[in-house]
């Protein structure tokens, strides 16, 4: 037995006891200690999913000592005891054969991906004396954390005890973040994750590009399975006839980028039908008759010039919403950051709910609960000296989060201050960020980039020091205690071990504040007395949730009627129906409409989204999920590829508005889009050359995605805007 194998060897053994302890069923073999034989047999162990955000709460099956399969825990909330076909291939991440293995720092340019191996306390000790420089020259703000997920939460700590603020995530300013602020301007509160979405008791449920089933978020797919078994009536809004639109009752397949025409003439209609519900309205809302006044204009017929929706169908819909009322769900979208008039258009969804008494009602938006489980009691940050660097002057005003592309900006400009230092974890900025030459430029101002990944992504190939994490497989994260219909905490804790020198994030994080001085901010000796000391201020115990992977607390009520206080924590405590806020700022009070600009000749509106075996840029090497597609496709329309000449299954490149040609991918003929538009799956043609199974396979969107228009209200990056012409490609 080599040296790996027997850690692996003794983790288990030790694993197995702790297990027998928590009085786990254990599989007889597995309780002699010392020989081989006590692998033998098979363990069960709780954690949660990290293929996606969703953290789905599943029980990971270890045979013989190796990894053998993954499903949903049954007492979990949000995976119900079933996973997504992402979440039960997340055994592919552990044994992918393409992962990180060891530190890496640069030793050539930049991007040119010549590494030599170091070990951790060599890697972490040349980024806590570059830190320490860009400290001690610029100031600690001049370092910025970009971090995607529960795994960041405590690198993010090390940072704000470095002193810096300068902390992002590209699912703001580049997902959802135009959505969470339409809702706050509208209800005060945000949407967040997970949604509040009430989809399994709506009785009318509307998507507007919202592609379920695509998306794969398995709580929501799995409600909107229970909406269809219940005849909730769906109305389906896409320009690409998506998996969601084959279950619907009505599909409108809408001009791209006129979403916002269709919202305002269905208020329009639901106003002047008197399909409202009017007592919610009168009792709650704020302004309604000023925001009726600005509907009149927004006529069916009106809708129609933009959207191509025929204005009977448009008055249909509206009276269908009507009817289910307050049980009608617009579902707020997640991924919106789509033209940059993207909060105007969610504030309309808002609205459109308003109107239907959906907010806080059954069917509609429930009241989301979280466990009361304190932070733990860290030494207080210092006070950075400087404000975030990302939105100087409070340019976008109603940013609540750091806008991931104001602090790319800021290190290609300088202004309002230089910043330094990108420390990056988890998220694949080259293919999150639009406009990838902007990010390599801000990239050749920094003196420090840090990549934490598990495989040689695109960033980490342009990075200075790499460094290698364990998978979420063989790690703790942080508590989820996110809210949901009902409280609940749940644990990721190992499986198995690391295959090689890669080490968990709190690990990372704790010895390099270490490294930079900080060792104060980490009182704890290692993770899980972290967790003993949260879970006992919470009245929970660790070893029962060791034990079941998720502790859940009491019911309570989700909706108005159920007993849950109506309040809105907006200026007016009102649902504002017209905005002083938005109007005080200089903004439209009710949202208005403009036309979105027209394809260029002989090009078409590039549109992407997601398949249900991947997410983003971060599975295409995993062998389990690649095996179920292994590159994506452009869809065109039927008739286009007949003009074209274009066959099904032939490669073609794209090329964009501003020149840029994609890598090959192979056409999709479908009658299922817009002759106005194409799609790609996003995540695709990888450029890194250490992803060697996922390496040029199908088409980046986001190298494609070179122009973006910034909404104004938050700084989010609207990127449906690109428009390409199509090549044929060598076979
Ligand atoms: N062009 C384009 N851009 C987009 C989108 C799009 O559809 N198209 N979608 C937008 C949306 S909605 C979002 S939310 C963002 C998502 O943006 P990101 O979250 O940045 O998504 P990924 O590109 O998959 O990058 C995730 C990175 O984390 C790494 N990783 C995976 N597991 C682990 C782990 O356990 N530890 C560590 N340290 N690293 C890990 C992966 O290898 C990958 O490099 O992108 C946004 N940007
Ligand atoms: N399998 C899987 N599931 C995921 C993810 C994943 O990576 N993989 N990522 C998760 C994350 S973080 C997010 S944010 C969500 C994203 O998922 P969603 O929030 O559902 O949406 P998008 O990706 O923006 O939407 C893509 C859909 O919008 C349509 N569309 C494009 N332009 C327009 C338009 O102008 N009008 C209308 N009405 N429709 C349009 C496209 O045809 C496509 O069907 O998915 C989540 N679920
Ligand atoms: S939705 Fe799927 S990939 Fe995401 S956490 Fe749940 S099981 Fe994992
Ligand atoms: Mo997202």
């Amino acid at each position: 037995m080599n040296s790996i194998s027997r850690r692996r060897f003794m983790k288990i053994s030790a694993a197995t006891i702790s297990l027998a302890a928590a009085g786990c069923a254990l599989k007889s073999g597995t309780s002699s200690l010392g020989t081989k034989e006590k692998r033998k047999g098979i363990q069960k162990i709780p954690t949660y999913c990290d293929i996606c955000f969703w953290k789905c709460g599943a029980i990971a099956y270890v045979k013989d000592g190796e990894l053998w399969k993954i499903e949903g825990n049954p007492d979990d909330p949000l995976s119900r005891g079933r996973l997504c076909p992402r979440g039960t291939g997340g055994i592919g991440a552990h044994t992918d054969p393409d992962r990180l293995r060891t530190p890496l720092i640069r030793k050539r340019d930049r991007g040119e991906e010549v590494w030599q191996e170091v070990t951790w306390d060599e890697a972490l000790g040349h980024i806590a004396d570059k830190m320490q420089k860009i400290k001690s020259e610029y100031g600690p703000e001049a370092m910025a954390l970009f971090s995607h997920g529960i795994g960041g939460n405590f690198l993010k700590h090390t940072l704000n005890a470095y002193g810096t603020p300068n902390i992002s995530a590209p699912s703001f300013a580049q997902c959802r973040g135009p959505r969470d602020v339409g809702f706050r301007l509208t209800f005060g509160e945000d949407v967040s994750s997970p949604e509040r979405t009430d989809i399994k008791n709506a009785r009318c449920l509307v998507l507007i590009g919202s592609h379920l089933g695509e998306n794969m978020h398995n709580s929501q797919v799995q409600e909107f399975a229970d909406a269809i078994q219940n005849n909730a009536s769906i109305i389906v809004v896409d320009p690409r006839f998506s998996v969601a639109a084959s279950k619907a009752k009505w599909y409108l397949p809408i001009k791209p980028g006129t979403d916002l025409a269709l919202l305002l003439a269905w208020m329009n209609v639901i106003v002047k039908e008197n399909l409202y519900d009017k007592e919610y309205v009168t009792k709650h809302g704020f302004g309604f008759d000023q925001f009726a006044a600005e509907l009149l204009p927004y006529s069916p017929e009106w809708a129609y010039t933009e959207t191509g929706i025929e204005p009977d169908v448009i008055r249909e819909t509206a009276r269908e919403m009507g009817r289910y009322k307050p049980a009608t769900l617009v579902h707020p979208g997640r991924h919106v950051t789509w033209y940059g008039d993207d909060t105007q258009r969610s504030r309309a969804i808002a609205l459109l709910n308003a109107l239907l008494g959906s907010w806080g009602r059954k069917g509609g938006f429930y009241y989301p609960i979280s466990m009361d489980v304190p932070a733990y009691p860290y030494p207080a940050y210092p006070k950075p000296a400087r404000e975030k660097v990302d939105n100087p002057n409070q340019k976008y005003p109603f940013a609540h989060e750091t806008i991931t592309t104001g602090i790319r900006e800021a290190t290609l400009t300088g202004q309002p201050y230089p910043v330094k230092g990108w420390f990056v974890y988890a998220t694949n900025l080259i293919h999150a960020l639009p406009n990838e030459e902007e990010t390599i430029k801000a990239i050749q101002n920094l003196d420090l980039l840090v990549v934490v990944d598990v495989i040689p992504s695109e960033i980490a190939g342009w990075a200075d020091v790499v460094l290698p994490e364990s998978v979420y497989l063989e790690r703790h994260d942080d508590l989820n205690v996110e809210w949901f219909r009902d409280p609940f905490t749940a644990l990721r804790q190992p499986v198995v071990e690391s295959p090689q020198d890669q080490k968990p994030n709190w690990w990372i994080a704790k010895e390099l504040a270490g490294k930079l001085g900080l060792g104060s901010y980490f009182p704890w000796n290692d993770v899980e007395e972290y967790f003993k000391h949260r879970l006992t201020a919470a009245g929970l115990d660790y070893d029962e949730l060791k034990k079941k992977g998720v502790i859940r607390g009491k019911k309570q009520p989700n909706y108005f009627e159920e007993g849950v206080p109506v309040e809105f924590p907006t200026p007016s405590g009102k649902i504002e129906f017209y905005s002083l806020q938005l109007q005080k700022a200089g903004f439209d009070p009710v949202p208005k409409y403009t036309s979105p600009e027209q394809n260029p000749p002989g090009s078409f509106r590039l549109l992407y989204g997601r398949a249900p075996v991947h997410s983003f840029s971060r599975t295409q090497s995993n062998r389990i999920l690649s095996d179920m597609m292994s590159e994506n496709e452009v869809w065109v329309n039927s008739s286009i590829a007949g003009r074209l000449g274009l066959q099904n299954a032939q490669y073609v490149t794209l090329k964009n508005q501003d020149e840029i040609v994609s890598n090959r991918v192979k056409v999709k003929v479908t009658e299922r889009i817009r002759p106005d538009c194409v799609y790609l799956v996003h995540g695709f043609g990888h450029t890194s050359r250490g992803l060697r199974h996922a390496f040029r396979k199908g088409a980046s969107d986001a190298q494609l995605l070179t122009r973006y228009n910034t909404d104004p209200l938050m700084g989010g990056t609207g990127m449906n805007n690109n428009f390409v012409t199509i090549e044929p490609a060598e076979a």
